[in-house]
This record gives C-alpha cells, sequence and structure tokens, in this order.
C-alpha cells in the first residue's frame, strides 16, 4: 500500500490536490503541530516542515494555518528536516474551539476527523456542563462524538454515571473503560479502522494517552505514572500528534484542555439541545425567551421535573456565548472591508491622478 493511503489519503483528497498549481508540490498530511513548526507525512517519509511566506500572510485568521490532521501541498527542499507548506486543502470536517485567553480568534484542535472521543475520569465529578459544550463543539465539526468515562477501576459502579449522562448526551455513544486494567477496550474496535481519524479531547489527566498506548499494545505516547492523584498539575502531551495504531487507525492525541471556548457552533448547539429546541418549538410566542412567560412549555417541563433548570441555564450561557462570537465576526468583517474599501479608493485616487497626468502631456 501506498504510504499515504494507509494515512488515510484517497481520490477526494488527490482531486483537491490536483488543483494546486505550485512547482514541485507533492501531498502530505500534518501529523503533529508544534510550537514552532509542524511534522509533516508525505511518500517521501516524515520530516519537519514551516508554513511558506505566503500561506502566513495570506491566512487572515489562524483557522487558515495548518493544523493537525490536515492534507496539505509541501515542497521537499533537498536539506533534510525542512519541508515547505504551500497550501491547506479543504477540510472535510474540523474541530474549532475559541482560543483561550481573550482574543477572539478560532484553532483548529484537530481536522479531517472521523470521530472525536470526548474523555471525562469516573474518579472525579463528572461536570454535565463541561461535556455539553464539548459536544456543541464535537458535533458542529462534523465528527461524530462519543464519550469515554475512563478510570472505571477507581468507581465501583459506573452504572449512575452512566444514567445520569443519558439527559446530558442525546444520541452519543457512552463507553466506560479501564486503559489501566485492559477492561472495556472491546468497544474501541469500531475506532479501530485503518485509515480512521479519531481524536481524543479532555481535561488533563482524564488518560487520553494511557488509552492510546493500551490500544497500540505499548508505550507510544509518554505517560507519568505518579501524576495519577494530580489531575491539575502540569499537561503531560505538549503537542497535537497523531499516533498510527497497529490496526492502521489514526489517533490524534491531544493535550488536556483548560478551558474550551465555543466558536461558531450554532448547529452544533441544536444538536445537543434538541430536547429544549422541540420544548421551545411549542411555546406559545414565537419569540419566547423562556423567563416566565404565559405559556412556555420550557417553563411547564421544568415545572414538571422532566427538565433540568441547570440545562435550560447552560443552553442560555452557550447561546450567548455564539452570540458574542458571531459580533466579534461580524466586527472584525467590518474592519476587513473598510481596510480594502480604503486600499481600493487609493488605488483608484492614483490611477485617476495619472490619467489627467497623461491628458495632461497629450495636450
Ligand atoms: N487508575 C487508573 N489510572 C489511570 C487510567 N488511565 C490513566 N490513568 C492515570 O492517569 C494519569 C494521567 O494519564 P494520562 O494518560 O497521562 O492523561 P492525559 O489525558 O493524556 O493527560 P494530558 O496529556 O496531560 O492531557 C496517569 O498517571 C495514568 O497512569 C485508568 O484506567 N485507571
Ligand atoms: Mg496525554
Ligand atoms: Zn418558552
Amino acid at each position: 500500500m501506498n504510504h499515504l493511503e494507509a494515512w488515510g489519503y484517497d481520490p477526494g483528497h488527490a482531486d483537491a490536490f490536483a488543483s494546486i498549481l505550485v512547482d514541485g508540490v507533492v501531498p502530505g498530511r500534518v501529523i503533529e503541530e508544534q510550537r514552532d513548526g509542524y511534522r509533516v507525512l508525505t511518500e517521501d517519509g516524515e520530516r519537519r516542515a514551516q508554513a511558506s511566506g505566503r500561506l502566513r500572510h495570506e491566512a487572515h485568521t489562524r483557522e487558515a494555518l495548518p493544523a493537525v490532521g490536515d492534507w496539505i501541498a509541501v515542497t521537499l527542499p533537498t536539506a533534510p528536516e525542512s519541508g515547505v507548506i504551500h497550501a491547506v486543502l479543504p477540510r472535510r470536517t474540523a474541530l474549532l474551539r475559541k482560543e483561550a485567553g481573550t482574543t477572539t480568534t478560532a484553532q483548529v484542535v484537530a481536522a479531517n476527523v472521523d470521530h472525536v472521543l470526548l474523555l471525562t475520569s469516573l474518579n472525579s465529578d463528572l461536570e454535565p456542563r463541561r461535556i455539553e459544550r464539548y459536544l456543541a463543539a464535537i458535533w458542529e465539526s462534523g465528527a461524530e462524538p462519543a464519550l469515554v468515562l475512563t478510570k472505571a477501576d477507581l468507581c465501583p459502579d459506573a452504572g449512575d454515571p452512566v444514567r445520569s449522562l443519558g439527559d446530558v448526551a442525546l444520541g452519543v455513544a457512552v463507553h466506560v473503560v479501564s486503559a489501566l486494567e485492559g477492561v472495556g477496550l472491546d468497544a474501541f474496535e469500531r475506532y479501530l479502522m485503518p485509515g480512521t481519524t479519531i481524536a481524543l479531547v479532555g481535561s488533563s489527566g482524564v488518560g487520553k494517552s494511557t488509552l492510546v498506548n493500551a490500544l497500540a499494545g505499548q508505550t507510544v505516547q509518554h505517560v507519568d505514572a505518579i501524576r495519577a492523584r494530580d489531575e491539575r498539575g502540569q499537561h503531560t502531551t505538549t503537542a497535537r500528534r497523531i499516533v498510527r495504531l497497529p490496526s492502521g487507525a489514526l489517533w490524534v492525541d491531544t493535550p488536556g484542555m483548560r478551558e474550551f471556548g465555543l466558536w461558531d457552533a450554532g448547529e452544533g448547539l441544536s444538536a445537543v439541545f434538541e430536547d429544549i429546541e422541540e420544548l421551545a418549538a411549542s411555546c406559545r410566542f414565537g419569540d419566547c425567551a423562556h423567563a416566565r412567560e404565559p405559556g412556555c412549555a420550557v417553563a411547564a417541563a421544568i415545572d414538571a421535573g422532566t427538565l433540568d433548570a441547570g440545562r435550560l441555564a447552560a443552553w442560555a450561557k452557550l447561546q450567548r456565548e455564539l452570540a458574542f462570537i458571531r459580533r466579534k465576526q461580524d466586527q472584525r468583517a467590518r474592519a476587513e472591508f473598510h481596510r480594502k474599501n480604503k486600499r481600493f479608493s487609493k488605488m483608484v485616487r492614483a490611477s485617476t491622478q495619472a490619467m489627467k497626468k497623461r491628458k495632461g502631456l497629450d495636450r
């Protein structure tokens, strides 16, 4: 089998690649994202690479830059370890989050993934609000989400948590696993298909890398054994990286994320809160804010105990987050429009002046 096909390259990618008209480019995949560059894989093997100056210049947002999982067009200078990435092929799926901190830019957590596994540990409290937030982003990405409850060996009865998640993770597969004891790994067979890409996300210390190692049957990702009780400590994994498992599946291990800000995820939010949106459709007023208006079906469900008030509050909060992001994006689009407009009128002015000058000379 051709090298790249083993990493998921298919005729669709080849078509997209054919439209890139840069001399000497070959197709490749970003298999690791580092602080100061990338590791990429091509027919030629693995090497380091940087985004070209032009790609960096033309990328108005960080989102447009290469990310782990991306298919790319890259040139391979003869110097070893020196690839240059010229273009990113259109992404089939992309898991985005708002970059941590006060900036409003999107970060690509992983691109071209088929499934995203959200891991959460059974030895600490399940946080339904956090799970909803992640799931909204995963649904929006186009990949299929699944929930993995880890460290089952530390939890005498996983039945309760699994039941309590039924109302939070609607339509999402839930797997209970102990990577340490090798229990529950059978359920992962569907994520081990050759050439499929699976991303692991979740807080630091939940056991993402340990699960990768368990499925690889050997240590491929570093895990700090003495960290077991220190969940708030340093991140063990520091780079987003694709590990190719013996089955041929491609698993993207990621560093734990402290905060997961939603990016534009309107549809994802609707998927996660389908129950509330269905109720809202039968409120008396079309613009019901579900704040005790007469005929509010959402409030009625809370009163009847069939809907958790915390879940409604979470939905409203995430809606506000999205509205904020959209406002910022609009502002940015307006600024960009004015900038371009200014450049354009300057150009027009300059050419009119040149024309006048020419006419003057002609006379
Ligand atoms: N008891 C028990 N401990 C586990 C299990 N899985 C992982 N651990 C421990 O949890 C700690 C963290 O595991 P990691 O796999 O490094 O967690 P991670 O999610 O990759 O963390 P980051 O790389 O920091 O994001 C390690 O000490 C593991 O040995 C499990 O199934 N049972
Ligand atoms: Mg890790
Ligand atoms: Zn209502």
